[in-house]
């Protein structure tokens, strides 16, 4: 038996499945009865049938933990039929269990096809489809509006925080505009939301308006009022770019690929919405398991330049291509947030992201079992761009101001600007980049190069950390007095932001099947061990009842003492409940509970 203490210091749980065989030689204990362990530690102790999960999940390595989420999307699945033509009457079930095509994500901006079947959900027929997404909408309270407008047939449907039943809120078909419908929310929150769409033939559309309480217009739904579970998803969420350097965002979809080895040879995912082949550019994010603690160097080979962040912490960043090898850095059992980033300037495209060296994964490629396109909780980024000219006359500046969104409390943790301008004397102008709270930081010096005519400049900088993401951002080039005129052609700003959002939820909670003890005269101990990281929680509960169906009404104990007797009377059957909380920024883990009892001879 192990007597673990209730800590582990962090530094998370074995790698593998590690639960004690059932103790096959019971021991005889000291003041009578037999000994005996009930321990939950693996997977397969946790997922046994009668148990349930609320809000978490078993981890692979055999922990319990809050459930991720995706955030700023919903995720959507195919199917090759089209399932529904009254979406007054149509019944989510049988479209949800349909057999799909495949699973994406989608932010719910309008979709308008003249041919063809919505992308990143695997779907193969141009006719006869159906698309739905579901995951969570935030709400405000008041009376706000919603429009839909739909070729061929659409609805939506809403689910109060805590309600059962969902309401049919809209529905559209044949691509009739309609007026929007008045609709009132009671409560702020997290609303369930679902949505199909279906077609049958030729074109088709889906077009999602909300107007939230107080707001000006209708417009597509704020992305980051929107999230999704995503426990049971794996791969990464990638986005694409239509420029070299992560600026100029499109389409976002959910990556396929059997592991971090991926060639985009002339090929692109549509869902990212690229047209150009040749200079693009794309950023991975989600998460990474690791499942043996210790220091890390990955191996990156690039065609034609990557970025690699891990838990925000920059490991290799090189536009020039080819084979890299990547800072260290120490991890510990779990899952660390993880960036990938492609740019590609001329033909083709490829990245590849393995392990150089480790304790586990040394000499292969990241497989996609490994990645879950959770919200990383530290490197989050909001872009814009301005493709707008600006004059930029002689001796004084042009400024290219975007508005950018991100959660309420994002701060900053690093910028890439891009600018293109036209000027006869570059050795004359600076870069300069204003935050949203006034705060303004010189990204490129008067630089004495004697350059002259159009061109590029891309520039990241960590002076504006710290800055809040949300609101305006201005992108400024000032002639320091060339005494000529030019043009700011067009300007980009990525913001990196840590805070918004938690992307796992904040408390989660398992209850165990009913354990039968048999002849049970002691409840001597219960204890375990959870990952202790600051801000985080793990409570274990229990109670017992004489025959098993009386246990459902039972009160549940206090939060059980670690190592102690549990207070609760000594009955037959048991039932444990662990809680795991968290406060946002780091996830907890709770990675075994043991009871200790005695039943007699
Ligand atoms: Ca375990
Ligand atoms: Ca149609
Ligand atoms: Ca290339």
């Amino acid at each position: 038996m192990i007597s673990g203490s209730t800590t582990d210091a962090g530094d998370g749980p074995a790698p593998t499945p590690d639960g004690l065989a059932p103790d096959a030689a019971p021991n005889t204990a000291p003041d009578g009865g037999i000994a005996k362990v009930l321990r939950l530690d693996s997977c397969e102790d946790f997922k046994v049938d009668g148990s349930q999960l609320s809000n978490a999940v078993i981890e692979p390595w055999g922990a319990l933990g809050p459930a991720p989420l995706l955030t700023q999307v919903l995720v959507a699945h195919g199917a090759d039929m089209a399932l529904f033509s009254d979406p007054v009457q149509a019944s989510w079930d049988d479209i949800s269990r349909a057999r799909t095509s495949g699973v994406g994500v989608t932010t719910l901006e309008p979709i308008v096809l003249t041919t063809g079947a919505p992308p990143g959900v695997g779907l193969e027929q141009d006719n006869d489809w159906t698309w739905w997404a579901e995951g969570e909408v935030f709400i405000n309270a008041g009376a706000q509006q919603w429009a839909l407008r739909a070729d061929a047939y659409a609805f939506l449907d809403l689910a109060a925080p805590g309600a059962t039943r969902f309401e049919r809120v809209i529905t559209a078909q044949n691509d009739v505009a309609q007026p929007p419908v008045a609709w009132q929310a009671n409560v702020t929150g997290w609303y369930r939301i679902r949505i199909a769409w279906a077609n049958s033939a030729g074109n088709s559309r889906l077009e999602l308006l909300h107007r939230p309480p107080g707001g000006p217009r209708l417009d597509p739904v704020d992305r980051d009022r929107l999230r999704a579970p995503a426990d049971d998803l794996n791969g990464l969420v990638a986005r694409g770019f239509e420029d070299a350097h992560w600026l100029d965002g499109r389409g976002v979809g959910l990556s396929r690929d059997r592991e971090l080895d991926i060639a985009l040879n002339g090929a692109l995912p549509a869902e990212l919405g690229l047209r150009d082949d040749r200079t693009f550019s794309v950023r991975w994010s989600g998460q990474v398991r690791i499942n043996v603690a210790g220091e890390y160097r990955f191996a990156i080979d690039s065609d034609d330049g990557h970025r690699i962040r891990i838990d925000g912490t920059p490991l290799s960043d090189d536009l020039n291509g080819g084979p890299q090898v990547s800072l260290p850095i120490t991890l510990d059992t779990g899952w660390h947030d993880l960036v990938v980033e492609l740019s590609n300037v001329a033909g083709a495209a490829s990245i590849r992201l393995g392990v150089e060296s480790g304790p586990e994964l040394a000499g292969q490629a990241i497989p996609r079992e490994r990645l879950r396109p959770a919200t990383g909780r530290r490197e989050r980024v909001t872009a814009g761009s301005d493709p707008r000219a600006h004059d930029l006359p002689a001796g004084g500046e042009a400024a290219a101001a975007m508005a950018l969104a991100a959660p309420i409390g994002a701060r900053v943790t690093g910028i890439d600007v891009g600018v293109t301008v036209d000027h006869p004397r570059w050795q004359d102008l600076e870069l300069v980049v204003q935050a949203p709270d006034g705060s303004t930081a010189q990204v490129i010096a008067a630089s004495g190069i004697p350059r002259s005519g159009v061109f590029t400049e891309r520039r990241a900088s960590a002076r504006l950390n710290g800055s809040p993401a949300s609101g305006t951002w201005t992108v400024i080039v000032r002639d320091g007095g060339s005494g000529a005129a030019g043009t700011l052609r067009s300007a980009a700003i990525t913001v990196h932001y840590h805070g918004g959002e938690p992307a796992t939820a904040l408390s989660g909670a398992y209850e165990s099947r009913i354990y039968d003890l048999g002849a049970v005269f002691a409840l001597d101990r219960v204890s375990w061990s959870a990952r202790a990281l600051v801000g985080t929680e793990a409570r274990v509960f229990m109670r017992t009842c004489a025959e098993a169906k009386q246990c459902a009404t039972e009160p549940w104990s206090p939060p059980l003492v670690p190592d102690q007797a549990p207070a609760v009377p000594v009955r037959r059957h048991m039932q444990l409940r662990l809680e795991v909380r968290t406060a946002g920024d780091l996830v907890p883990a709770l990675d075994w509970v043991q009871v200790d009892y005695r039943v007699t001879e």
